[in-house]
């Protein structure tokens, strides 16, 4: 007869198996691409030719076929540096504000080899293009993308095996035009009065609080996987007791049969689990769970998955190797907790942007490398990744240091009745899809947000989150899944269907401006109804003021470092009372000052950094790490080289 325990363990495999097949509904993958034994990457960031198309309609481009033959040949072009949004490179405000297609383009040497292995397939990635993109190869159009935040690829084997002696001719088009069924909303207005305006002119509208930066954001490459390959790897992680359950599955594609094998092995190189076959449990004795930073003396600890594929077919043998790095954690939400290894989890982070001077949303290493330095400092635990996903590259840093992500989706400004449509709803499956499809292994990602302050209210909202929220359920169920609200209103609405309620508020700025004596009673007020209504835990998933550093005044007043001080310090009060008992966390608006358009309410952007836009620390940063620590100290395990928060 089993023992209890062994049949608790059994049975936790079982519903581990069940919950994954439910999580295996996507069908094709998109593995980051890494070196190994069998797959070489090339990476194509640098210089690239550059041309905004600036025809009244914006389509010459098309309508001339740019893509044919060399850029430089149809007109004037400028370097242009990728990954970077092309809008803050020039002097030239035009092109700051540009709205329509972007021209890039630039060649390749492809290596000799790539083209003479029949067997070896090359794909082109783009890590993110902001909004739409229309990829060609030697004039061959190869792909595109709508969406600005999440990768895509295409096959270009057969394009550039035609004429080997050409070299590799790559041209992306980017267009940064937004719409009612996009992700983000946006509108063109065209402006016909022309007393006030000139011929042809027109603006984009959004409905989001931060410069909608376009271009081509994050790397471009070239890879190679051999023409039978992994194409997907999914992975949940479970423990009993000592024991670390990896329960696996491996898509193949290019033969029509494989044999497999798994290693997994621990950070010294050492085998721990292996098994043979394209799904299964790895068992891991003596596990090293992952653990956030600040909770655990050890955090961020990643075992190495290699997925070792053997094929042939009547031309050649194939090998493929690929590895994962995979974090062996749970997460699990009660009506009062967060729980990450069944221990309860406090947030205490931040709201980011992929923002900085210069470079807009390119991704930059020196900056990311900065920002998790000063994260850690600060003693953050989490972020959420406001509001769209993040390079790959980002959430890769928070598996290795444990910080622990809430990843949203660029569901941010859904404000007007017709973005609940069947179009809008259609993309934003897709969308979650992508994401769930790029960030699914990631130890770091814990909950997934849908959507950042929707029109909840508005009666097809209903429907629209009901469906959405759903989806990403059946995507993921090991995951909770939120969207993060402002509203009074959606207090009735939408969050029904959420594991986890987030709320966005910002007494005394935006409601009764420069009192700060009303916080305590709104805050408390504020987590009362939500609780009363629907207990749940509750994270504050936004708080803050603009503060615009070296502005002084005492008594403080609005926009000084003094004021932006009073209202964390009057905001914490209220989290200490009630941490006791459902709030879960508290993420602060925001990391650092960021961009937006120009409008009244906006100093050269927004301005409810703790940092600077250089990331330098304002007063408020100096209350936070002090209050980050204290919370780290009184609910976590700290590192001994974290004793005294002075450096890493
Ligand atoms: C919010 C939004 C965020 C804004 C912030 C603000 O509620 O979610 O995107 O930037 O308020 O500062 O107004």
């Amino acid at each position: 007869m089993p023992r209890p325990e062994r049949l608790g363990g059994v049975f936790r495999v079982l519903c581990l198996c069940a919950v994954f097949e439910a999580a295996c509904l996507l069908d094709a993958g998109m593995l980051f691409p890494r070196e190994s034994s069998s797959r070489e990457v090339k990476e194509l960031n640098g210089l690239w030719n550059f041309r905004a198309d600036g025809s009244s309609n914006r389509n010459q481009g098309f309508e001339r076929a740019w893509f044919k033959s060399r850029l430089a040949e149809t007109g004037p072009v400028i370097d242009m540096p990728v990954p970077a949004s092309y809008n803050d490179i020039t002097q030239d405000p035009a092109l700051r504000d540009f709205i329509g297609w972007v021209w890039y383009e630039r060649e390749v040497v492809v290596p000799a080899h790539w083209i003479a292995d029949e067997g070896t397939r090359v794909v082109i990635r783009v890590g993110s293009a902001h909004y739409y993109s229309v990829v060609w190869v030697n004039g061959v159009k190869v792909t595109e993308h709508k969406g600005g935040h999440l990768p895509f690829e295409a096959e270009i084997g057969a394009v550039i095996r035609k004429d080997p002696t050409q070299p590799c001719r790559i041209t992306i088009a980017v267009n940064n035009t937004l719409s009612l069924d996009t992700l983000p909303p946006g509108t063109i207005q065209h402006m016909t009065d022309r007393t006030k305006y000139p011929d042809g002119y027109f603006v984009q509208n959004i409905f989001f609080d931060f410069f909608n930066y376009a271009g081509i954001h994050r790397p471009v490459l070239l890879y190679t996987t051999p023409k039978a390959h992994v194409e997907d790897i999914t992975v949940m992680t479970d423990f009993l007791d000592n024991t670390g359950l990896v329960n696996y599955k491996v898509s193949v594609q290019g033969a029509a049969s494989a044999s497999l094998k798994v290693t997994l092995m621990d950070k010294d190189g050492r085998c721990v689990a292996s098994s043979s076959g394209p799904s299964g449990v790895l068992k891991v004795t003596d596990v090293n769970l992952w653990w956030p930073y600040l909770m655990h003396e050890n955090p961020g600890y990643l075992y190495s998955m290699e997925v070792r594929l053997m094929a042939a077919d009547e031309r050649s043998a194939y090998e493929d190797v690929y590895t994962l790095p995979v974090g062996i954690r749970t997460v699990n939400v009660t009506s009062t907790q967060f729980l990450i290894n069944n221990k309860p989890f406090y947030f205490h982070g931040v709201n980011k942007h992929e923002d900085s001077d210069i470079r807009g949303k390119g991704l930059d290493w020196p900056l990311i490398v900065k920002d998790f330095n000063l994260l850690k400092w600060l003693g953050a635990n989490s972020f959420r990744t406001s509001h769209y996903p993040y390079a790959e590259e980002i959430m890769q840093m928070c598996d290795r240091h444990g910080i622990v992500v809430i990843d949203e989706c660029p569901g941010v400004g859904i404000k007007d009745i017709r973005s609940f449509g069947n179009a809008s709803l259609a993309h934003h499956l897709v969308v979650m899809d992508e994401l769930v499809r790029r960030d699914k292994n990631h130890a770091s990602v814990v909950m997934w947000s849908v959507a950042n302050e929707p029109a909840a209210e508005m009666p097809p909202a209903d429907f629209y989150f009901k469906t959405l929220i759903k989806h990403t359920k059946d995507l993921d169920p090991t995951r909770p899944v939120t969207f993060v609200t402002d509203s009074n209103y959606a207090r009735d609405k939408g969050a029904p269907y959420v594991d986890v309620i987030c709320v966005n508020s910002y007494f005394s700025w935006y409601h009764d401006p420069g009192h700060l004596e009303v916080i305590p009673i709104q805050l408390n007020t504020q987590f009362e109804n939500w609780y009363r209504k629907y207990q749940k835990p509750i994270i504050q998933s936004e708080y803050g003021a603009d503060t615009v550093p070296g502005l002084h005044n005492d008594p403080p007043v609005m926009f000084t470092e003094e004021y932006q001080k009073e209202v964390l310090q009057s905001y914490h009060n209220v989290f200490d009372q009630k941490r006791k008992q459902y709030v879960i966390g508290e993420l602060i608006w925001n990391f650092a000052d960021f961009m937006t358009s120009q409008g009244i309410m906006r100093v050269v952007g927004n301005k409810k950094g703790v940092f600077s836009r250089q990331r330098q620390p304002k007063a408020a940063a100096f209350i936070l790490k002090e209050r980050y620590w204290r919370l780290a100290n009184e609910t976590g395990r700290l590192p001994p080289w974290t004793k005294y928060p002075c450096s890493l």
